[in-house]
């Protein structure tokens, strides 16, 4: 059987034509937000930018971002395109503190977002056969949705249980025999606890064989974990609120990256520290301007995501999507202690790559009189004395040394004494220092 594709003549489309694409979508976009959008209106003029100005993709470097800020500070529809009745479904960020930030959608732009999500699905190898069970909220949260619209698309049945309940979950698939399964990744480490307690052995009692998760960063390491308890095969999910939700891209079978659906988005990376344009195989922010957008559209929007573009434009899969790397780890995301900048992806990777660890872990970082000190906890995979929890300690704290430059405390305990997260992101990280 050939490879599978919801638009393939949109999903495989040569780079001149998807460019051309690309240059009427910015173009429109431009128009669009300077007629219809004061805040846009004003920006562009400042800078002395006529819509009429934009003739090719170079252009787009002369246009101003857009930061998280402006959105908080024209909460709620002060970004918005199109008057209050054609906007057809609002979205809210999942953050738990602040104003949120929206995706606003009109009929078509959820149409758009169905086909996305549609396409990243059967990349991640949906087919009208599939028992699709969907754990992200069905909310004001786009990932429940998301998912449910693109299944729809794809004609798979759903299986709509939204967040929390495990017990409950783990019946549905056992009941139904759920094929496919859609997650918050940390949320199928939680799904594999709750299935062993119950005596449920995910591997061999159902029949989940395929996973498309995101919502937070994951190291191939935590992946491999995951795919071992299940027996599944892992799809990476990109997305966020601003930009539609989740189907912003998504990795292949090959699992080499996340194409990134630039019929919609035109991407590019920057330096966060000076917003200059970086180049393929450069790591930086990543900005998104929307070209199809109509209820919010977008220019140069910095996620605070950070990545990077691969140079090869081709894949053995056949699609002309350009790729990025997985994300590392978001700008804010980026930790200093006693000088040294790292992510966490850092100790998470050296982490996940001892058979000994479980899964969950906790950095803090705190100050000990003048200077910062971090400690990890971090739990073992089973139960485990005083004295091996010791050595297993220094033997992690060695490893991390390498990679961090300095040592951090590190203290094991046993399997299930960190707290988890039932329903929205792991929170992995307490900095005490501010
Ligand atoms: O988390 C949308 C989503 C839902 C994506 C379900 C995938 C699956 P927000 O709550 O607005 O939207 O959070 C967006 O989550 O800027 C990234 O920092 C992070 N993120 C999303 N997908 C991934 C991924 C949803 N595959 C923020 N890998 C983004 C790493 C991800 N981080």
């Amino acid at each position: 059987m050939g490879e599978a594709y919801f638009q393939k003549a949109l999903e495989t489309m040569p780079r001149r034509e998807l460019e051309a694409i690309q240059l009427k979508g910015l173009k429109k976009t431009v128009r669009t937000v300077y007629d219809k959008v004061p805040f846009y209106r004003k920006k562009l003029k400042d800078l002395n930018i006529h819509p009429d100005d934009i003739n090719s993709l170079d252009d787009l470097r002369r246009l101003p971002f857009t930061v998280k800020d402006d959105l908080r500070s024209n909460y709620p529809f002060g970004l918005s395109a199109v008057p209050l009745n054609e906007v057809a479904e609002i979205h809210a960020s999942s953050g738990t503190t602040g104003t949120p930030t929206l995706g606003l959608y009109t009929l078509q732009d959820l149409d758009q977002w169905g086909d996305m999500m549609a396409r990243c699905l059967v990349m991640s190898g949906m087919t009208k056969n599939d028992v699709f069970q969907i754990t992200p909220t069905l909310g004001m949260f786009t990932g429940g949705f998301g998912f449910f619209y693109g299944a729809r698309k794809v004609g798979a049945t759903i299986v709509p249980a939204s967040a929390g309940f495990t017990k409950r979950q783990i019946q549905y698939m056992l009941d139904f025999g759920t094929t496919m399964i859609a997650a918050i990744v940390s949320y199928l480490l939680r799904i594999a606890e709750v299935a062993a307690e119950m005596g449920v052995d995910l591997a061999k009692d159902t029949k989940v064989r395929k996973g498309i998760v995101g919502s937070e960063m994951w190291t191939p390491e935590m992946g491999k974990r995951i795919c071992q308890i299940y027996n599944m095969d892992l799809y990476d999910i990109y997305g966020l609120t601003e930009l539609c939700g989740p189907g912003v891209g998504n990795d292949c079978r090959i699992h080499d990256g996340v194409h990134l659906w630039e019929d919609h988005f035109i991407v590019e990376v920057i330096d966060p520290k000076t917003g200059e344009q970086l180049g393929p195989e450069e790591k930086g922010e990543l900005v998104f301007t929307t070209i199809q957008k109509q209820a919010a559209p977008l220019l140069r929007y910095r996620t605070r995501d950070l990545s990077f573009l691969y140079d090869s434009l081709v894949c053995e899969c056949g699609r002309t999507h350009r790729r990025m790397a997985r994300i590392q780890g978001r700008v804010d995301d980026m930790i200093k202690v006693s000088g040294v900048n790292f992510w966490p992806s850092q100790v998470e990777s050296v982490l996940m790559k001892q058979p000994e660890v479980g899964t969950e872990y906790l950095i803090t970082i705190t100050r000990r009189g003048s200077a910062d000190h971090m400690i990890i906890k971090v739990e073992a995979k089973n139960k485990i004395g005083e004295d091996e929890a010791k050595k297993l300690a220094a033997k992690l704290s060695n490893e991390l040394r390498e990679v961090l430059i300095f040592t951090p405390e590190v203290i094991v305990v046993g399997p299930g004494e960190l707290p988890r997260v039932e329903v929205g992101k792991a929170k992995r990280v307490v900095d005490e220092r501010t």
